[in-house]
């Protein structure tokens, strides 16, 4: 019979370990994908921070280097500024970037720095046992939260791409989502679009991507679906936020 349909180049035979449910193995897939189809397996080098979203350095077949809560940006920027002609991203959750990282996810922008980051926005901080982020939703239930986030108390949620896409050096920024095959494709076209502005060496490039954490949410996998349908859609505009004059020509 013929194989119609595989893993792709971009990722090693790992199987992933991820909860049930959870959607950093959709996004993994389509970086690998677009690393594939890219041509760039060899050439990349990613940087994963930890959290969840740092167990990604056992999943892409690129080279890949971990580096401290929140310092990936640092780190891929020294990485990329002495290698220039490799492409370098960085794969963060949301408590990563936009809490403990903010200041490095707001300076690459301001300073372009030709690298590319994708967030993954869950609204909690995963790995540590689902506490409030600085993404978690106004009345939003986590475990340091159970009566809900109380925004006169904590404030509105920071929505990191739309901030990103203020600053100068950021010439491109999308946000998708992987909750049904059509925003995946989406997203798909997002992430390929960041790496080829980093190819053309145009400047910072931003993918954030709504995904699930049903282990902490305390759904189920297909619940998780319509709970980031239902909440979080309404809140983080989908779509690309920021698409400089240079990169319309791709
Ligand atoms: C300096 C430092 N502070 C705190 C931690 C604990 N810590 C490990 S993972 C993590 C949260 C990660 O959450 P997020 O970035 O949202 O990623 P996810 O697990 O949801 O993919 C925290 C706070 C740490 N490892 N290092
Ligand atoms: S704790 Fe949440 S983010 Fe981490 S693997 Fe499980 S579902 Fe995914």
């Amino acid at each position: 019979m013929q194989k119609v349909i595989g893993r792709p180049t971009g990722l090693t035979e790992l199987p992933f370990h991820y909860c049930p449910g959870c959607t950093h193995g959709i996004i993994h897939r389509l970086i690998g994908e677009v690393m594939a189809e890219l041509g760039i397996i060899e050439n990349t080098i990613g940087v994963a921070p930890v959290g969840c979203a740092g167990f990604s350095l056992d999943f892409f077949a690129c080279d890949f280097v971990g580096a401290a809560h929140g310092r990936a940006q640092a780190v891929a920027t020294g990485i990329k500024r002495s290698l220039p002609d490799k492409l370098v991203f960085t794969y963060q959750g949301d408590g990563d970037i936009a809490a403990i990282g903010t200041s490095h996810a707001i300076h690459v922008a301001a300073r372009g720095e030709k690298i590319t980051s994708i967030m993954v926005n869950n609204a909690v901080f995963g790995m540590t046992g689902g506490q409030m982020a600085p993404t978690t939703l106004p009345g939003m239930k986590t475990t340091t939260s159970p009566y809900g986030r109380d925004c006169a108390v904590f404030g509105q949620p920071i929505d990191l791409p739309k901030t990103v896409a203020t600053l100068s050096g950021a010439v491109y920024v999308a946000a998708g989502s992987v909750d049904t095959p059509k925003n995946i494709l989406q997203t798909k076209k997002y992430l390929k679009k960041a790496f080829q502005v980093q190819q053309m060496g145009l400047g910072f490039s931003f993918v954030s991507i709504l995904s699930t954490c049903p282990t902490n949410w305390a759904l189920s996998p297909v619940d998780s679906l319509k709970w980031l349908q239902d909440n979080m859609i309404p809140v983080y505009e989908l779509g690309e936020l920021k698409v400089a004059e240079e990169v319309k020509a791709l």
